[in-house]
């Protein structure tokens, strides 16, 4: 143990230099290339340095997974360069172009961070949703031959300030959770200030109540020997009162400042008195620094002694720039040293100019033992961190039949119902998970079928008390929905941790979300989380839009088809009929495992073959559906985004391009206009998202070169003349569709919904928001001038 802790704190020096030198170099770098300087994290990073070094490169195993706060990520990167996983390449271009990421990125960074973080709050929930994740995997009976992780976050004190934590918390509760450490990097400072005194005592409270074991980690060993010396009670009182602004500034003042406080406060008492006495300044100043976070002896012990099982949170004292020469400061948030401080600190960590990335320079062991030591870490000792999940088949197509008039959402019920009848491999995969909201987005059959997840099965009391109830609520370990609270950022973070469950316990599942689609933007910022990071899923949200008519502004989405356009790593659907949705939900299926990275496909120029997680927008509006056979041709423009529900003629005036529930209005139109304008197309826009990006990519390609390339909807607009108008129109922000026009350079009206919703009968709303048949027509006549459509009112 000596040995280990006189090693650690040798390399704790190390990654300190490391991490501050990365973050200097990279500032000094930019400043004389482009004259700016960017905040540098020293002091949060350092912040983190020895509990960092104490996890790292002693207590975590192989299957441990980490969250670790984003400041901290030089220190990741440099324990990853000690351990030979990181370059000095990237190092050198912290935060530049293809260097290290200045925050932990499962997807930019090569040394294998396990969770992003960013967003703060984000990746700490996401912890205890893999926890989750873990246990369902292995419940299922999958993955068993490989050793658990704990899954583990570093938290920034002011990061608890984010309500998302608190939500998953509760969820965890509910949930049992297990093998999940929260750190907590108490530093009492957050970006501007210095944080309420006796936090600590409402996390305490907090983390018990909700099932937690708490660890406080307060004083170092140092301070714990001296509270034994005579007057050393009073001195642990002094400490105890002191207040958080205090207790920085002095850190930051230093030993004399120190020595100056606590002669003026309780100098007068004997036996304190000649404790602070017997001390240098430069003794009491590491005394009174010593706050367990930054003591390995204290650290070590207590991760050592920690049930693995339980949920734990360290609640651990530290100073915000530990180490260095704004420590404690509280505007050290974005501080960078100087470099006149930086060659002050190079000087006492005794680096020669020109051995600043040497990975032993400057310590006092030999650089054998230390390579030795670190060649033996444990958590370094497995092979690749990033497993791979075996590729579920999934079936050619997905049959359901349906009524001549049905919704989409009732359609994706009915698709579910029929997978949850199978016991193929492939349904055994999917779970399926929703806030609150299962059965009013029609996941009531296939739960029925396939019952509710929890580590212990649980009866459904109205069943065993015979009392009727159309749902079998039954929970049990071999479940495939879990049910979450209301909590939509919870809906998100779990989809994110069930999204990788392929690369993080190397076995794939087939997760499926479903929200009412205005709730996105409760938990939009963690959706772009679990974006961010890779993870797939399908997020059903439904109902949607003004559609909803009677619920009002409240439900009714408007802004989601711009989200699904803009969002990276989602792809967007919103189909109008049930054969549409059998086509895009399969295809969904395969497109959630795809991980390769062939160049884009020079039919449509997506890149399909990397993947990505899909969004349908689906609808309650019962649609008279149209009987056809899926042919091969019809399914793959589905899939691509668009397709002619009626072609335009040579002679076309008008194409009306429609997305969604809103079909029939689009078909009405078509009808009441085909006297009056010759060869009128009907455009059925399945995914405004997936046409948008291939244009993007096609031009791109053009503009370097392939002359040939052509995106589907280019191809599609081709066949329509220059001077024919298109209305476009959708249940949803009319930009969406806007930018159809500029493909080809039709004139173009886009119809929508720009205006919070309000209750009403779905015929009066469509009129009121200008999306009937009627509004359609008189946008036609508008663009496509001719003589009068015969069938057109007048708009009020
Ligand atoms: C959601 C979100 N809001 C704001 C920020 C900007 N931000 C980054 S760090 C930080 C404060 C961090 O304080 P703390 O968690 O105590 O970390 P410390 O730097 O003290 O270790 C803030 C406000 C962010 N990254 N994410
Ligand atoms: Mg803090």
């Amino acid at each position: 143990m000596a040995d280990t802790v006189e090693t650690l704190r040798e390399l704790e020096k190390k990654i300190l230099w490391l991490a501050s030198w990365t973050i200097h170099n990279a500032n000094h770098l930019r400043e004389t290339s482009d004259g700016l300087k960017v905040g540098g994290h020293q002091a949060s990073s350092a912040s983190l340095a020895t509990i960092m070094t104490a996890l790292y490169l002693d207590v975590l195993k192989p299957a441990d997974r980490v969250a670790v706060k984003p400041h901290a990520s030089p220190i990741f990167h440099a324990i990853q360069y000690l351990l030979g996983r990181q370059t000095r390449e990237r190092l050198e271009a912290f935060r530049g172009y293809k260097g290290a990421q200045s925050y932990p990125s499962r997807t930019k960074d090569l040394d294998d961070v396990d969770f992003s973080t960013g967003s703060v709050g984000l990746g700490v929930a996401q912890t205890l949703f893999s926890s989750l994740t873990q246990d369902y995997v292995r419940a299922h009976g999958w993955g068993l031959d490989r050793p658990e992780g704990r899954m583990v976050a570093l938290v920034g004190d002011a990061e608890l300030d984010e309500g998302n934590i608190f939500e998953a918390l509760l969820e965890g509760w509910k949930q049992g959770l297990r093998k999940c450490w929260w750190i907590i990097d108490y530093n009492r400072q957050s970006l501007d200030a210095v944080v309420r005194e006796g936090l600590w005592e409402r996390y305490e409270q907090l983390f018990k109540n909700f099932g937690w074991d708490v660890v406080i980690l307060k004083y170092g060993s140092l301070q714990q020997a001296a509270f034994k010396e005579p007057g050393g009670d009073k001195l642990r009182q002094w400490i105890d009162r002191c207040p958080n602004p205090l207790y920085s500034a002095l850190v930051f003042a230093g030993g004399a400042a120190w020595r100056k406080r606590l002669n003026d406060e309780i100098g007068d008492q004997g036996d304190v008195s000649r404790l602070i006495a017997k001390r240098s300044d430069e003794e009491l100043a590491a005394l009174m620094n010593n706050l367990a976070g930054h003591d390995l002896p204290s650290l070590l012990e207590a991760f050592h002694a920690a049930d693995s099982e339980r949920p734990t949170c360290f609640i651990a004292y530290t100073v915000k720039g530990f180490g260095l020469p704004f420590a404690g400061h509280k505007d050290n948030h974005a501080g960078l040293m100087t470099p006149a401080q930086m060659e002050t600190f190079r000087q006492a960590m005794a680096v020669r100019p020109g051995h600043e990335w040497d990975k032993f320079e400057g310590l006092a062991l030999p650089p054998a033992q230390l390579q030795d030591f670190l060649d033996r870490v444990p958590f370094a000792a497995g092979s690749a961190r990033r497993l791979k999940g075996r590729e579920i088949a999934v079936p050619a197509d997905l049959a359901v039949s349906f009524q001549a008039t049905t919704s989409t959402q009732t359609g994706f019920g009915a698709l579910l119902n029929e997978l949850g009848r199978t016991d193929s491999d492939f349904a055994r995969r999917i779970v399926t998970t929703s806030p609150d909201v299962t059965v009013s987005t029609n996941l009531g059959a296939w739960v029925n079928r396939r019952g509710l997840f929890a580590r212990e099965a649980m009866a459904d009391t109205f069943k065993s008390e015979h009392i009727p109830s159309t749902f079998n609520w039954e929970f049990s370990p071999k479940g495939q929905h879990i049910e979450l609270g209301i909590a939509e950022m919870n809906l998100f973070i779990l989809l994110s941790a069930l999204g990788l469950s392929h690369s993080i316990n190397g076995e794939r599942l087939l997760p499926i979300g479903t929200l009412y689609d205005p709730f996105i933007a409760r938990g939009l910022d963690a959706l772009n989380y679990a974006c961010y990071q890779d993870a797939r899923f399908i997020l059903v949200a439904t109902p949607s839009g003004i559609t909803l008519a009677g619920e009002g502004g409240a439900h009714q989405s408007i802004a989601e088809p711009l989200i699904g356009l803009a969002q990276d790593g989602l792809a967007a659907f919103e189909p109008a009929y049930v054969d549409e949705l059998a086509v895009i939900l399969r295809w969904a299926f395969a497109y959630i495992q795809k991980d390769g990275d062939a160049s884009p496909s020079e039919r449509n120029w997506l890149r399909d073959e990397t993947g990505g997680a899909v969004y349908l927008r689906l609808s309650t509006r019962p649609v008279e559906q149209i009987e056809r056979k899926m042919t091969g041709e019809l399914a793959q423009q589905i899939v691509d985004g668009a397709y002619w529900l009626r072609k335009p003629g040579p002679n076309a005036q008008v194409v009306v391009a429609y997305t969604g529930a809103i079909a029939p209005e689009a078909i009405e139109a078509i009808g009441l206009m085909a006297e009056d304008r010759r060869d009128v197309g009907l455009l059925a826009v399945t995914s405004a998202d997936r046409l948008n990006a291939g244009w993007t990519a096609a031009q791109r390609a053009r503009e370097r070169g392939l002359v040939h390339a052509r995106s589907h909807i280019e191809r599609l607009l081709a066949e329509v003349p220059p001077h024919c108008g298109i209305v476009s129109v959708l249940d949803g922000h009319p930009a969406t569709l806007a930018w159809l026009g500029a493909v080809a350079g039709h004139r173009t009206r886009a119809l929508g919904v720009e205006h919070f919703g309000q209750t009403g009968s779905l015929a009066e709303l469509y009129r009121h928001y200008g999306v009937d048949a009627n509004s359609i027509v008189a946008a036609a006549q508008a663009i496509a001038p001719g003589k009068p459509i015969r069938h057109l009112k007048a708009l009020p």
